[in-house]
């Protein structure tokens, strides 16, 4: 049976460690700089919510340091902590989370709140997962198995297809107006290098890629933890 992944002992956790667990009164953001923690930061900024980031450096193992993990049991980055409530993993819950508590970025009902689900659904199931499981086998594996490599690009290849011939007849991913959805999506495709994808093959998704990075609060939201990035 696989081992459980441990903290390792001794080592540093910086601001992961136990005991420094969410102030009162703060909203904390525990994340790295990586696609899934910048779909919450993205909606944090783009509601306009004050927070603060605590970094949980993934390479270096602290997403399994036991401040993290008494926050999220399954050690994954992000976390929202929120004062009286408990915390919420998963990004796709923080996204959800966010929009109805604070009525924005998804419709409340209805067939539009049904499609913009479907394609928040397609981004949260598909293009983040499968964009992942690409970045291992092209780029972080000790070994690259071609029939792995092939396959798990080729996945990502038919969500672009599918999110290209989406864009090239609705302005945003979930419908008439931008939303959860294309927040759950930005981040990944922004890093179609890892899945060796290219946007000029995918017009009406490049143009909806340029547009809405040029969102301050989405400029804001990728810039987090300050100082981070992941190539
Ligand atoms: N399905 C989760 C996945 C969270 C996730 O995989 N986070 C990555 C960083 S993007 C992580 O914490 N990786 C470290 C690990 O799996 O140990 C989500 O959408 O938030």
């Amino acid at each position: 049976m696989a081992e459980a992944p441990r903290w390792p002992e001794g080592q540093e956790a910086g601001t992961a460690e136990p005991g420094r667990q969410p102030d009162q009164g703060r909203r904390l953001l525990y994340g790295w700089a990586t696609p899934n923690t910048h779909r919450a930061s993205i909606l944090l900024e783009e509601l306009g919510l004050p927070y603060e980031v605590r970094p949980v450096n993934i390479r270096a193992r602290e997403q399994f340091a036991p401040g993290v993990t008494a926050l999220n049991p399954y050690g994954k980055v992000p976390i929202l902590v929120e004062p009286g409530s408990p915390p919420v993993f998963e990004s796709g819950a923080i996204l959800l989370h966010l929009a109805e508590a604070h009525g924005r970025f998804l419709p409340a009902a209805g067939p539009a709140r049904a499609e913009a689900l479907s394609w928040l659904m397609v981004a949260l199931t598909s293009l983040g997962p499968f964009t992942g499981q690409a970045h291992h086998w092209t780029g972080l594996a000790p070994e690259k198995p071609e029939a792995a490599r092939r396959h798990s690009v080729g996945l990502v290849a038919r969500v672009y297809a599918t999110l290209d011939a989406r864009l090239a007849g609705a302005p945003h991913l979930g419908g008439a107006d931008y939303g959860i959805a294309d927040i759950a999506a930005f981040p990944w495709i922004a890093k179609a290098h890892w899945a060796e994808q290219d946007l000029s093959g995918f017009p009406a998704l490049a143009a909806w890629f340029a547009r809405i990075g040029q969102r301050p609060a989405v400029r804001r939201g990728m810039a987090v933890p300050e100082g981070i990035t992941l190539d």
